[in-house]
């Protein structure tokens, strides 16, 4: 009887330790995938009850510019969206945002206002940090930065060519986002560091795959964009193709949207590369053959990335982020 009591015993054991590991296994897979939804902002836009807003209306809004794509993307000018309502829903989401900036050689000169202004207008009150890559750490610039910002620094070698200074940006960004990023970021944004802020850049550019309209050539025929035109090149866009001419020097969305992106070009430009081959504008003609492909789900007007040197047009209400004007052969490695 003690021996069949023992026998009772270890069985109910054993079940209790199969159950317990069975419990886990479980519990882990039910929790990961949980985030994985968790990290899916993007779809549940939910506000909070009996906040107050002005009343939306479907008869009036702007008139003198295009504010939805052909795949029916938002297209985001001042005017088309309620700032209040779109931070009180995404405030709920204590979402984080990343920002990747690059400031190699000389260009570490445009750092300091670059990160200042971003304090000013960028995600204001919402967690951002900002991961700067230079060959200068030493002379980052001290900016104050308000609770839940930070400022991340990492080395990376300086190069003689402007362009794989440029280009390489993209193999960083997937790497970045491959060991550091992973469940701990929702969306990024990829930005040229000789630019600053002017106006408000919040929650109203968030997207699953996000780009900016080229503010050089939005008004022009498709024939005349910049693409990459040569067909031996994976950055090939043929004529009669293309969408818009998007900026390489803004570009986000979630996470995992901008790794394939990031992934994607590094990829076709160093197969590019190995073939004898540099596109046009080196990732920036990468980026655009991708998003004719892969559509963004969010477009931002050229607002979000004006250039100083241009006159603003009557259709541009506001500059939220604009390239200042530089000497090229001042501060590039090359020419
Ligand atoms: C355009 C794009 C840029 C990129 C480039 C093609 C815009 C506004 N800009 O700008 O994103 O696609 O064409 O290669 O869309 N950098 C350094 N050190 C250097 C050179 C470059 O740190 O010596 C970094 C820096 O972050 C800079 C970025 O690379 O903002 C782009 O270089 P650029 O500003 O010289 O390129 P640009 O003006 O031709």
């Amino acid at each position: 009887m003690p021996f069949l009591n023992c026998k009772i015993l270890s069985t109910i054991l054993m079940l209790t330790l199969i159950l317990g590991v069975l419990y886990c296994y479980i519990f882990q897979s039910y929790s990961s995938s949980g985030k994985s939804l968790v990290r899916g902002h993007d779809f549940n836009l939910v506000a909070p009850n009996h906040l107050q807003y002005k009343q939306p209306s479907i008869i009036h809004g702007r008139t003198d510019v295009v504010t939805v794509t052909p795949w029916l993307a938002p297209v985001v000018w001042e005017g088309t969206f309620n700032p209040v309502l779109l931070d009180s829903i995404y405030k709920q989401k204590n979402i984080s945002i990343a920002v990747t900036v690059f400031a190699v050689g000389k260009y570490i000169m445009f750092l300091k206002n670059f990160l200042e202004t971003a304090e000013q207008h960028f995600f204001v009150g919402f967690k951002v940090h900002v991961y700067v890559f230079t060959d200068r750490p030493k002379e980052v610039p001290e900016v104050k930065m308000a609770a839940g910002r930070k400022l991340i620094v990492s080395s990376v070698p300086s190069s003689n060519r402007w362009q794989e200074i440029s280009a390489r940006r993209m193999e960083l960004i997937q790497i970045l986002i491959e060991e550091k990023l992973q469940n701990y970021t929702d969306y990024i944004f990829c930005l040229d560091v000789d630019s600053k802020f002017h106006g408000r850049w919040g929650t109203e550019s968030l997207g699953r795959l996000v780009a900016v309209i080229h503010p050089g050539y939005y008004r022009d025929d498709r024939s005349k964009f910049p693409y990459e035109r040569r067909p031996a090149s994976r950055a090939y866009v043929a004529p009669g193709e293309g969408d818009f001419y998007y900026c390489g020097g803004a570009f986000g969305g979630l996470l995992q949207e901008v790794h394939m992106l990031a992934k994607t070009c590094r990829s076709n430009f160093e197969a590019d590369a190995r073939e004898g081959i540099e596109a046009a504008w080196q990732e920036e003609s990468h980026l655009n053959s991708y998003m004719w492909v892969n559509k963004p789900s969010k477009v931002l007007s050229p607002e979000y990335l004006w250039q100083d040197f241009k006159a603003r047009n009557p259709e541009v209400h506001i500059i939220r982020f604009s390239g200042v004007v530089k000497n090229y052969a001042e501060i590039r490695p090359n020419v």
